[in-house]
């Protein structure tokens, strides 16, 4: 009755997700939200996403991937949010990296990169927020110079997913026309970095997991230094100039995807909410008599419903293969919201069994369901892609 599918397939798939969940989230899920431990990045598990076809889901299978829809993946990281929203991130993180390769990569870099990435055997990182370049993504800071058949890179990256572990990152950096003339997101370019060699760092390269973070900790979160690290001038990708529209495109995608981790945790929020009702008595009946009660979870489930035509629309129009950024944004803005509303108004219910972690799982959903309004795009940003897309 919380789920809702346009089709078999999604059916099907979230019987796939929920076979796995019980058999791999479930047993680890606790122990990966471990507040002291932050990193420990989960291989183990990762290899298991892998080697159960979670991981590199939208790639072509002539590539290694799944070769599933959009919606079939949205309805994938929807019912992997149900189980655990951290631990999805480890499957949409490879995704949002691998992808740009696929889709602007030359057919050298296709074969060589995405079959690992879309495997689980290789963890690509997208590497474009730095310390002054988050919603303002253009102002790159981290720059190449071509020296002989090698670009020089230098810079500061932080708040990178997986930066931390990752074997491949798609670096975002100044680089290509005229640096002082012109359009700002024209002199971004795209370069793909192997982090190790031998086991170890290339010369130049360090890194650092982030600590402290206050939710989504299955999955780890880095900082990147680069000092005059040197890599091959054929990694450049999709050409001179070409990042920031390489960035642009990949996190429409990305947003759907968000918008999809919002429905799983809402989905979550109203299920706990629903059989906590039915079950906790008070003033001598169960809380689901009352009328407080019920329009929490009246309000709930409604606008789970409206967030999920949001999110399925944008990914059919993806499927299509049409223009979809103002529906990326549209769906990512509202799911994002109303995962906060729902979790919110799931801990009213549980009251004190929802604000104590040991409990219930309402307490992990509030900590995990805070960076979505945040990440690939804040709220703000998401507002400024929709006005301006109606404004143009
Ligand atoms: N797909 C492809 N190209 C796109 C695009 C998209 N969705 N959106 C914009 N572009 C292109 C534009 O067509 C334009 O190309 P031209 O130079 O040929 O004209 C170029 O990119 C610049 O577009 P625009 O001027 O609209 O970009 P802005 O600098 O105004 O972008 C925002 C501003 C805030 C929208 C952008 O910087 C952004 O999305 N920031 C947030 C970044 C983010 O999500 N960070 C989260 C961390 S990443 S995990």
């Amino acid at each position: 009755m919380i789920r809702y599918n346009v089709d078999e397939s999604q059916q099907a798939m979230r019987d796939r997700v929920a076979e796995f969940a019980k058999k791999h989230i479930e047993p680890v899920s606790k122990e990966l939200d471990h507040r002291d431990d932050p990193d420990r990045f989960a291989m183990d598990l990762y290899k298991k996403l892998g080697k159960a076809g979670f991981i590199g889901m939208r790639m072509p299978k002539e590539y290694g991937g799944g070769g599933v829809s959009a919606l079939d993946h949205t309805t994938m990281i929807e019912e992997f949010c149900f189980y655990d929203p951290a631990i999805c991130l480890l499957s949409a993180v490879a995704e949002l990296a691998t992808y740009p390769i696929y889709a602007f990569g030359s057919d050298e870099q296709k074969k060589k990169f995405v079959p690992k990435c879309a495997s689980g055997e290789w963890i690509p990182a997208f590497v474009l927020t730095e310390p002054e370049a988050g919603s303002d993504a253009v102002n790159q800071k981290t720059t190449a110079v071509l020296d002989g058949d090698e670009f020089v890179i230098n810079g500061e990256k932080i708040f990178i997913m997986h930066g931390d572990v990752a074997d491949v990152f798609v670096l975002f950096l100044k680089y290509g026309g005229d640096q002082d003339e012109g359009k700002a997101s024209r002199k971004i370019s795209a370069i793909l970095v192997e982090t190790k060699q031998d086991g170890k760092y290339i010369p130049g390269l360090k890194t650092a997991t982030l600590k402290k973070k206050m939710g989504m900790r299955a999955a780890t979160t880095g900082r990147i230094w680069f000092d005059n690290v040197r890599v091959p001038k054929e990694n450049l990708l999709g050409g001179v100039g070409k990042g920031f529209k390489i960035a642009m495109n990949t996190l429409d995608g990305a947003r759907v995807g968000v918008a999809a981790q919002g429905l799983g945790i809402a989905m979550r929020a109203l299920h706990e909410s629903i059989e906590y009702a039915k079950k906790r008595i008070c003033f001598g009946q169960p809380i689901g008599k009352f009328q407080a009660i019920q329009w929490m979870i009246a309000d709930m489930s409604t606008q789970l419903e409206a967030a999920r035509m949001l999110t399925y629309k944008a990914a059919m129009l993806e499927d299509k293969g049409e223009k979809f950024s103002l529906e990326a944004s549209h769906a990512k803005l509202y799911c994002s919201e109303i995962a906060k509303f729902c979790v919110d108004r799931a801990m009213q219910i549980h009251a004190g069994y929802g604000y104590i972690g040991e409990f219930s799982m309402i307490e992990k959903l509030y900590r995990d369901q805070r960076i979505m309004e945040i990440y690939e795009g804040t709220s703000e940003v998401q507002r400024l892609v929709i006005a301006s897309a109606l404004l143009r």
